[in-house]
């Protein structure tokens, strides 16, 4: 016969891991924040974030999504406009309809959708949160993170000179940072690159090109090896993961792939295919924080390191990727830098970088911050609601 104990146990064992809950209503909000300096890449130029918040009320708890996408489809064919007509008139209602769920039926809510990953990472993380606050659960603990804090790098734009970038960067480490990754495009690469690394000889340096060379320029990439990089990040087209193995079997530098993995098949498609030896994981990028973790997942079965990679998030974003940043299969350094490396104000308390280049881990229920009303009602450019 069983104890009372093992019966109760037994019992805790058999409930769903979590209860369902309703999502009541929606707010969604488009808030705009002056960024500390112009952020340059191979694909155009940003002053400002503008982004795409979201609020999902159970009726237990709010939670928050943020999305990554920008105004411009630039770095890929997602864009506010066009995020904010999809949760307006499909996947908001959708959830709205789904009536009693839990955050593991998200793909099944929004599979009338095809595609769009970053507008469907903005309610599902807004719907796991509200679930985990509700739980009393943080994030981290929900996706299994095994560090209260994190190693952070830094990614820093296009400069108008070679001087103006070498400066930055003695900022960015004099900061503590633990990786410089450095935006390229045809024509500022091997250069720019070489005079940093001639700077700094012994620092964990990476590269950027956002999809802006192709298999012509193979011996760029020759050139940049020289450079002794920490990984190429995307070299070649938005979607492609077959000339990136051409292109990996040919140079010396680890590949790494950002655009291109959407989703958890991607990753396992580019890493048998050979086209990278490094994951960047966005989980906005790939539908959110269940799919990513099946990215981090895909990676380490396949001895892949991955890193979480950034889209200039607000603090909402920023919880979200640190959580994420301490899973295990997270070796390298992220693009997780300090709020004050984006925005004079962050819409949540500022994410602070300490001086050995680490930072804290959100411990709370859900993300773990909420955003602070009176910055949310002076960045507020647009609001709507779906219930
Ligand atoms: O959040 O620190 C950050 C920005 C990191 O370089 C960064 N992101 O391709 O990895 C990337 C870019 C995309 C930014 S587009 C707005
Ligand atoms: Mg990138």
């Amino acid at each position: 016969a069983r104890t009372l104990n093992e019966c109760l146990l037994l019992q805790l064992e058999a409930m769903p891991e979590t209860t369902p809950y309703r999502a009541h209503a929606i707010d969604i909000r488009v808030v705009r924040i002056p960024l500390v300096r112009p952020f340059r890449t191979s694909f155009g130029v940003e002053s400002e974030k503008e982004c795409i918040l979201a609020a999902v009320d159970t009726g237990d708890a709010i939670g928050w999504g943020e999305c990554v996408a920008s105004p411009v489809p630039g770095y890929s064919s997602e864009f506010n406009a066009g995020v904010l007509e999809l949760l307006r008139t499909f996947l908001g209602p959708a959830l709205i309809a789904a009536g009693d769920i839990t955050s593991g039926d998200l793909d099944r809510v929004f599979s009338s959708v095809r595609g769009n990953p970053m507008a469907k990472a903005t309610l599902v993380n807004a719907f796991l949160d509200a679930e985990l606050r509700a739980a009393g659960t943080s994030l981290a603990a929900h996706v299994g993170a095994e560090r209260e804090r994190v190693a952070c790098g830094v990614s820093v734009g296009i400069t108008a000179t070679t001087d103006a970038l070498l400066e930055q960067v003695h900022g960015y480490l004099a900061e503590g940072y633990r990786r410089i990754k450095l935006k390229i495009e045809p024509g500022l690469d091997v250069e720019r690159v070489a005079a940093v690394r001639a700077a700094h000889p012994d620092i964990l340096l990476s590269v950027d090109a956002n999809a802006a060379y192709t298999l012509d320029d193979v011996d760029v990439f020759r050139e940049l090896d020289r450079s002794r990089l920490l990984m190429v990040e995307q070299p070649l087209h938005h979607e492609d993961i077959v000339q990136h193995a051409t292109l990996q079997a040919r140079i010396a530098s680890d590949i790494c792939l950002d655009e291109s993995i959407r989703s958890a098949a991607d990753a396992r498609a580019a890493i048998g295919l050979g086209s990278c030896r490094i994951v960047n994981i966005k989980q906005g990028r790939v539908g959110g924080v269940p799919e990513a973790v099946r990215v981090h997942d895909a990676a380490r079965a396949a001895g892949i390191p991955v890193w979480c990679g950034g889209m200039l998030e607000t603090g909402v974003g920023r919880a979200t990727n640190l959580a994420l940043a301490a899973m295990p299969g997270f070796t390298l350094p992220g693009d997780t830098s300090a709020s004050h490396r984006y925005f004079m104000e962050d819409i949540t308390e500022p994410f602070v970088l300490a001086p050995d280049g680490t930072m804290g881990v959100p411990d709370g229920p859900g993300i773990g911050v909420d955003p602070i009303p009176e910055r949310l009602l002076e960045t507020t450019v647009h609001a709507e609601h779906v219930s």
